[in-house]
């Protein structure tokens, strides 16, 4: 009997089957008997161990090999036919020469496992926004991840139909070798290969591979945008919801501010926080020539060190049961633990690689050693988020009001600002920068531009996605208006300015007040900023002096920072969009005049009423 009714899909997968050889093909119908064996299965070959049933119910554990712990950039790439097609923002191969590389790891992969074939749709099924992928993987844990992120099984099938359009996603942990690890996205052909890893970003081809790359390609082509963003929404009592989109990079608090709670000096406002989304948005304009967004997922793969009841109390309590915690510690009585997590570890513990493990290790190299990665992540259904919303299934999405950016820096980026229109919040989005995390390779600290912390995610050439953007914002009849936010500033101490988390309510606040021409803002050369009694502060103890601080504009740094700018967009040659160089002139003149006069101004930040 054939596997499906989809006569291309069946052949494809018989393809697969030749090439990686596994022992047996098993179609995924989404049923909970079939996770249940998949469970067994995971048990008995090690993939996973169970966690105590009573503390942590229906929860697994599982470690990564030592070397495959985040997403590896340097071996991720867009296999275009012609290599500008994919950018400087890309790694590149032909497509022919990526097939063969990576064909060669494929071949005989999967001897002794089973191949499984994962039908899933990114968005609700069949509503307009949403894409069908199909993952063949040899990874029982990767199938349990899939069950948890993305809507999987028979009514996937069924919308595919006998012919429906899919994009053929294929991976084999193979022998989980880094040399011998690539993650291959055919835009053209609608295919990603990823082989020799078994690490969520590049193996759970949903999220990145199609979500975020293959995403952006087709939303180039059919006129929408497909980001990395949260999507959250702020209710007031009156029952008006009004969504914001926002997108930081890698551990930069996107699941963060999604599930954010209102704190204490706030509280008497009544809002309600709605959770659509913590880490891709896809978005259209709708008949309404507004945007809407939808969140792709079904699921939370969210940081887990720094995660606890004060930082973000929503997501402890999303992890408590059906969650999947991958490189934490692991107590000797089945629980887990994380730095920066609630409670202490339990003598006995062991840590992310399965050594015996207590706080003040050090490892072989002398230096304090961590028990959990500071990349390690629990993958839990969004459903059991205790903000989570009905509205997640709605087919065409949530209305957007504002889209934020955002990045970690330690200096030069004030707390909030709104750009002047779209048009300048484009390059405010396309010349942001981040801190490098733990959350990729690469040197923790180094500040790098990440536009629209899209940088590893665009599937194309990065100058045709700024006048994607641009021209999008031409479609709109009401544009979203756009801000930059920096949670991260800190004092000469290195101390954060900020208290972050739930009190960034206040600066949400402010931002769909300037969405609803609630209040008035001080023009600065950057962008506006809030006047000082227009952010609520109830209840939070900030020295003034830090206010000053978060909102301090230096222009010789700022001078500097448009050096580096100007670096990072000629590399994109005759390609960048005109108007963002206009931008960009437009802002240095701007920094000129303040550096020439007002910035030696005793007042706060040299602001000029708007
Ligand atoms: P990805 O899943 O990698 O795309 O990341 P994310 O943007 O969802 O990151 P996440 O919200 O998990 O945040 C990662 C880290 O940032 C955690 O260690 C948090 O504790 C920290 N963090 C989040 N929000 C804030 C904040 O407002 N202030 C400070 N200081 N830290 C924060
Ligand atoms: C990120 O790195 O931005 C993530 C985690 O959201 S991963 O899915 O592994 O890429
Ligand atoms: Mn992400």
């Amino acid at each position: 009997m054939s596997l499906t009714q989809h006569a291309d899909l069946n052949r494809w997968v018989e393809d697969m089957a030749k090439m990686c050889r596994p022992d047996g093909i098993v179609l995924i119908d989404g049923s909970e008997r079939q996770r249940q064996e998949l469970v067994e299965a995971a048990l008995a070959n090690g993939e996973v161990l169970k966690l105590s049933e009573s503390a942590l119910p229906g929860c697994l554990y599982h470690r990564t090999a030592p070397n495959d712990v985040a997403r590896t950039e340097h071996l991720t790439y867009v296999c275009t036919s012609l290599k500008e097609d994919a950018g400087p923002n890309n790694n590149w191969m032909a497509p022919q020469e990526g097939y063969r590389r990576a064909g060669k790891y494929f071949e005989g992969s999967m001897r002794g496992r089973t191949m499984y074939v994962v039908p899933f749709s990114m968005g609700p099924v069949g509503s307009p926004f949403s894409k069908i992928g199909v993952e063949l993987t040899d990874s029982v844990y990767v199938v349990l991840n899939l069950l948890i992120m993305v809507r999987v099984g028979k009514d996937v099938l069924e919308e595919l139909g006998l012919g429906g359009e899919f994009t053929r996603c294929v991976h084999s942990k193979a022998d989980l070798n880094v040399d011998h690890r690539l993650i291959l996205h055919f835009p053209e052909d609608n295919t990603i290969w990823s082989v020799g890893s078994g690490y969520g970003g590049n193996v759970l081809l949903n999220k990145k591979c199609l979500g975020l790359r293959l995403a952006s390609h087709m939303a180039h082509k059919e006129n929408w945008l497909a980001e990395h963003m949260l999507i959250v929404g702020i209710e007031e009592p009156n029952g008006r919801i009004d969504y914001v989109a926002a997108a930081f990079p890698s551990a930069c608090g996107k699941t963060n501010l999604a599930m954010l709670v209102p704190p204490d000096g706030l509280k008497v406002k009544g809002y309600r926080i709605w959770t659509v989304g913590d880490d891709i948005a896809w978005m259209r304009i709708d008949t309404d020539r507004k945007l809407w967004a939808i969140n792709p997922e079904t699921g939370f793969f969210g940081v887990a060190p720094g995660t606890n009841s004060r930082t973000n109390p929503s997501a402890m309590k999303t992890v408590q049961r059906n969650t999947i915690f991958t490189n934490v510690v692991l107590n000797p009585d089945g629980t887990v633990w994380w730095e920066d997590g609630d409670g202490a570890p339990q003598a006995g513990a062991q840590d992310w690689q399965g050594r015996p493990w207590q706080p003040g290790a050090t490892g072989e190299d002398g230096n304090p050693s961590k028990g959990a990665h500071p990349n390690s992540r629990y993958t839990a259904p969004i459903v059991q988020c205790p903000s989570h919303t009905f509205r997640m299934d709605h087919h065409h999405g949530v209305p957007v009001s504002a889209i934020i950016f955002g990045g970690r820096r330690a200096h030069l980026a004030p707390l909030v600002y709104q750009s002047f229109d779209w048009a300048h919040g484009v390059y405010v989005g396309a010349t942001m920068a981040s801190e490098l995390t733990a959350a990729q390779y690469g040197k923790i600290g180094n500040v790098r531009r990440d536009p629209m912390a899209m940088l590893p995610f665009c599937g194309y050439n990065m100058a045709d996605y700024f006048e994607h953007w641009l021209r999008i914002g031409v479609r709109m009849r009401w544009q979203p208006k756009i801000f930059h936010v920096n949670w991260f500033r800190q004092d000469e101490d290195g101390a954060y300015l900020w208290p972050g988390f739930g009190e960034n309510l206040r600066v949400l606040e402010w931002i769909l007040a300037r969405c609803r021409n609630d209040v008035g803002a001080y023009k600065t050369a950057i962008g506006f900023i809030p006047k000082f009694y227009d952010l609520d502060m109830t209840g939070l103890d900030l020295p003034a002096e830090n206010l000053r601080k978060l909102f301090e504009i230096d222009p010789e740094a700022w001078m500097r920072e448009i050096a580096d700018i100007e670096k990072f967009l000629t590399q994109f040659g005759s390609r960048l969009p005109i108007s963002l160089w206009a931008e960009h002139e437009a802002l240095r003149r701007r920094l000129e005049e303040l550096g020439s006069g007002s910035a030696k101004d005793p007042k706060p930040f040299n602001p000029t009423r708007s």
